[in-house]
């Protein structure tokens, strides 16, 4: 079988052809007008960026290469038969658009393992890391410093420009092969003992978990399927659009993708989901010190008061999507089979009957239903994984494989610097009163 690089290498030219073409008869067909209120309000909705690892569909939600979810629990190889799809599979699929077989899916497990050792300074400098250094900041800082041992950075100034993309092909892979050892690292200096132990007959999860200390192989598929989901969610968010924008310099992909993790660790982003167990765990705290039961009124209450104080009630909500994030659904899913009766299983539920009314009613939230944020923290926790200040890491880990199999393209079609036009008010002003 060809290996990955080799499927990928075989591909390019037909790519960057399709591209010249389409630009070349057809770069000056509009997409589209833009008004002061998409320039004022976060550019939600003007089409800026081309991304081909996934689409989001308002309704329908996420595509990985148009396979929705549930499609790639079918279709794509998992470690166990029958089992979640494991992120290897998924990373085949995101770079290549292709169904990988299992052996395929094993190879680059064997590959990420290959590539799976730290440059010797990273493990000194997240052990030097104050303990209460949040773990986003610690993540972000180690894949940063990480950039000593960029292939990309060095052939940058030695080889032709149209080589350029073996060089972030490396260190892309290595990127994805050693963050689960940096994050393992990371939760163990900050909530035990500080020993990281491998088990590289495992997969990429599996190893994973043993590194951060879980055993249970139930958790691993918790984690293959997390890691799925998390992967990539088109272009336009935060994370994505951090990584593919600082990318565009030529900066290499460690600090591209470090760039990226500093956008995740937003709470309107990725720390959304500490932000949700955080909720629900001083929901159930106070109620509990105040005898009340967890039913649809009182939660209903504590949703207005969280409202009244002039926060966002986290979890809920999206910048695209319209409907129930099918991330979400997911995870629903997979709490029906493995922990129907989990108290918190059943606060995420109740939340799920009263929320959405509750900020449909405000009259201003354009999508009052669940993101993916909204139960993730449920689950971690049900395994014993309670440390909700670290959970952002993990989609950290996963969302590389998204933000960074674009960024391979974006190499290999040699995309230009990103630098959209910024106007000032009064250029504004000055449209305004003349429209
Ligand atoms: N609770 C309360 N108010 C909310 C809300 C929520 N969950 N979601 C949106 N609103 C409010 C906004 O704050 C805004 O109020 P304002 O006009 O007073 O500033 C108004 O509704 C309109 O916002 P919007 O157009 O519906 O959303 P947006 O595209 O500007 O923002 C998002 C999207 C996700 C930032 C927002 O829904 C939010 O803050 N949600 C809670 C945080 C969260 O769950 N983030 C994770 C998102 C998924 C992810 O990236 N991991």
């Amino acid at each position: 079988a060809s290996t990955l690089k080799e499927v990928l290498a075989a591909q390019i030219p037909e790519k960057q052809a399709s591209l010249l073409k389409l630009k070349k008869e057809h770069g000056d067909v509009g997409l589209g007008m833009v008004t002061i209120d998409q320039v004022i309000g976060g550019s939600r909705g003007i089409k800026t960026m081309m991304w081909e690892t996934s689409n989001l569909d308002p309704e329908e939600g996420i595509r990985f290469r148009g396979l929705t979810i549930p499609d790639c629990q079918k279709k794509l190889p998992g470690y166990q038969k029958g089992g979640e799809p494991t992120p290897e599979a998924l990373i085949w699929l995101l770079l290549t658009s292709e169904v990988p077989t299992k052996e395929q899916a094993d190879m680059l497990t064997a590959d990420l393992h290959a590539r799976s050792k730290l440059p010797a300074h990273i493990e000194p400098l997240i052990r030097s890391f104050p303990k209460d250094m949040h773990p986003m900041t610690q993540f972000a800082a180690a894949v940063a410093a990480m950039q000593t041992d960029s292939k990309f950075a060095v052939a940058y100034h030695t080889v032709n420009k149209k080589e350029l993309w073996q060089h972030a092909y490396e260190d892309i892979l290595n990127v994805f092969a050693r963050l689960p050892e940096i994050a393992a690292l990371i939760y163990r200096c900050r909530y035990a003992d500080g020993q990281v132990k491998k088990d590289l007959s495992l997969d990429y999860s599996g190893n994973f978990c043993r590194m951060l200390g879980f055993t249970d192989p139930t958790f691993d598929e918790l984690m293959r399927l997390y890691m799925v989901i998390h992967s990539d969610h088109e272009g336009g968010n935060a994370s994505a659009h951090a990584t593919h924008l600082v990318g565009s310099t030529l900066s290499d992909p460690y600090l591209s993708y470090a760039a990226g993790l500093c956008a995740l660790a937003g709470p309107l982003h990725g720390l959304a989901n500490q932000e949700v167990l955080g909720w629900i765990l001083q929901l159930q705290a106070e109620f509990k010190k105040a005898g009340k039961p967890v039913n649809k009124d009182t939660i209903e209450e504590f949703t207005l008061a969280t409202l009244n104080s002039g926060k966002v009630i986290p979890g809920y909500g999206h910048a695209v999507l319209r409907k129930t994030d099918p991330r979400y659904e997911a995870q629903r899913q997979f709490a029906l089979k493995h922990l129907p009766d989990d108290p918190l299983f059943h606060i995420v539920s109740t939340v799920y009957e009263v929320v959405p009314g509750v900020l449909t009613k405000l009259g201003k939230v354009k999508n009052p239903w669940p993101n993916v944020d909204a139960h993730s923290g449920v689950l971690l926790c049900h395994y014993g994984f309670t440390q909700h200040d670290y959970y952002t890491v993990l989609f950290g880990v996963s969302r590389a494989m998204g933000a960074l199999s674009q960024l391979f393209w974006d190499r290999a079609l040699g995309l230009p610097l990103e630098r959209p036009k910024s106007v000032t008010p009064e250029f504004l002003w000055s449209q305004a009163t003349k429209a």
